[in-house]
């Protein structure tokens, strides 16, 4: 019996800028930063600890051509403790480092081979029995099957195409090697080896076709785990393919509920206690958040008047969480407690109301009453809080016959369905 384990990444992106982290002045945005190097190091140990015969990376090793030396030196360590260990690489350049993007490039050692980028090419490993197939992206865009040119398989070979690939099928504006689940099994291998598609994908419905994803995510719409696929061959077949996580920092969602809360403090408390829980969830990783607060609440208004201090209460709250969370963004997404009437006033209604307002607008006497009838009801409000200045200023000289027709305009709007929804 013969058996042999590799290693498929993708996507490794080394050194991408994190997104929507660039005004972010937390302690942890150093480790964040070097986040993808730090995955690369977990790829490595991974593909050491399972002794892994090769590891093959399908595309993607950078974002675009180095910002500076120190990324291909570090691609260079890594790459080179693996075939200190006896471990092959195989590498394919995909749309971020095509031939034609990378204006620097490492050499490579016996032990690296990759695909080349003016046709498809074969790599034999012959005492295992593998042979790979697969070609590198010559330029940032590639809007054909690459496909049909790959060779037959090898007879009494277990067969990996490797190919970087939106699998998107042949519309008009693809862009990125498009092709068919249908048309890679068509080609009799044994495994599709991908890259492309940040999130991991394993079709197991005939020749297993995979993307093992990003390594690192490395935005708010790369959530959750990421890494790399182990995959054991017993006998020339699959015994397993084994997602094992790389990242060292993970992008969560989370969803805050603010509805029945009363209180700014009962929402600080009920918050905190949200926070230590995803800490404890979360506890094996530095975890980024986008908290995005909502619910229908009576809170709705003093919310938005909070502006930056919100988010900075919901810092320190998740600096206190006893885990490492750090805040990506505060999105406040709640609604306000709805009073009106559940039946729509007709026209004539409307009409009517708007006409005793008007009219009122012009009654000394009415409006004196009505001053004397709001004052002590108008005493109990903190009006700072939900009138602006202007209209405060108002309210306390009892001037209602300017503020009548202003209100008498927004009321009609509101209840003809015409105002800003709530
Ligand atoms: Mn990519």
């Amino acid at each position: 019996m013969s058996s042999f384990r590799f290693l498929h990444a993708a996507d490794l992106h080394l050194d991408s800028p994190l997104k929507g982290l660039e005004r972010h002045d937390d302690l942890s945005i150093d480790r964040i930063r070097s986040a993808s190097r730090r995955a690369l190091d977990n790829m490595v140990r991974v593909a050491i600890e399972h002794e892994v015969a090769f590891v093959i990376i399908a595309g993607d090793l950078y974002d675009g051509s180095w910002k500076t030396i120190s990324t291909g030196h570090y691609m260079a360590s890594a790459l080179g403790r693996l075939i200190a260990h006896g471990i092959r690489v195989f590498l394919l350049q995909g749309n971020h480092d095509a031939a034609s993007v990378l204006t620097r490039d490492l050499p490579l050692p016996a032990g690296i081979d990759r695909f080349p980028s003016s046709n498809p090419g074969s790599f034999l490993i012959d005492h295992l029995g593998v042979a790979l197939h697969g070609q590198s992206f010559a330029n940032r865009h590639i809007p054909h099957d690459m496909t049909p040119a790959y060779p037959t398989s090898v007879q009494d070979y277990f067969n990996i195409g490797v190919l970087h690939t939106s699998l998107s099928g042949h519309g008009q504006h693809e862009t990125y090697a498009p092709c068919t689940p249908e048309a890679l099994r068509a080609k009799n291998y044994d495994y599709w080896a991908l890259g492309h598609v940040h999130e991991r994908m394993i079709l197991t419905d005939g020749t297993p076709i995979v993307f093992p994803g990003v390594l690192q995510g490395r935005h708010i719409r790369e959530t959750g785990e990421k890494g790399v696929v182990l995959v054991t061959v017993t006998d020339h077949r699959i015994e397993s393919i084994t997602p094992i996580t790389c990242d060292v920092v993970r992008w969560h969602v989370a969803h805050f509920d603010c509805t029945g809360l009363e209180s700014m403090a009962s929402l600080e408390e009920r918050l905190g206690d949200f926070l230590r829980d995803m800490a404890r969830d979360h506890a094996s990783h530095l975890t980024v958040v986008r908290l995005i607060v909502e619910g229908t609440t009576q809170l709705h208004d003093a919310l938005r008047r909070q502006g930056p201090a919100l988010r900075e209460t919901a810092q320190h709250l998740a600096a206190m969480s006893g885990g490492e969370i750090e805040l990506e963004k505060l999105v406040l997404k709640t609604s306000p407690l709805v009073t009106q009437s559940l039946t729509r006033p007709t026209e004539d209604e409307i009409f009517a109301l708007s006409g005793l307002i008007h009219d009122a607008a012009g009654d000394e006497a009415l409006l004196k009453s009505l001053g004397d009838e709001l004052d002590p009801f108008l005493n109990t409000l903190n009006l700072g809080d939900i009138a602006p200045d202007s209209l405060l200023a108002r309210i306390r000289q009892h001037d209602w016959g300017s503020i009548l027709p202003e209100l008498n305009e927004a009321l009609c709007d509101s209840l003809s369905g015409m105002g800003d929804a709530p």
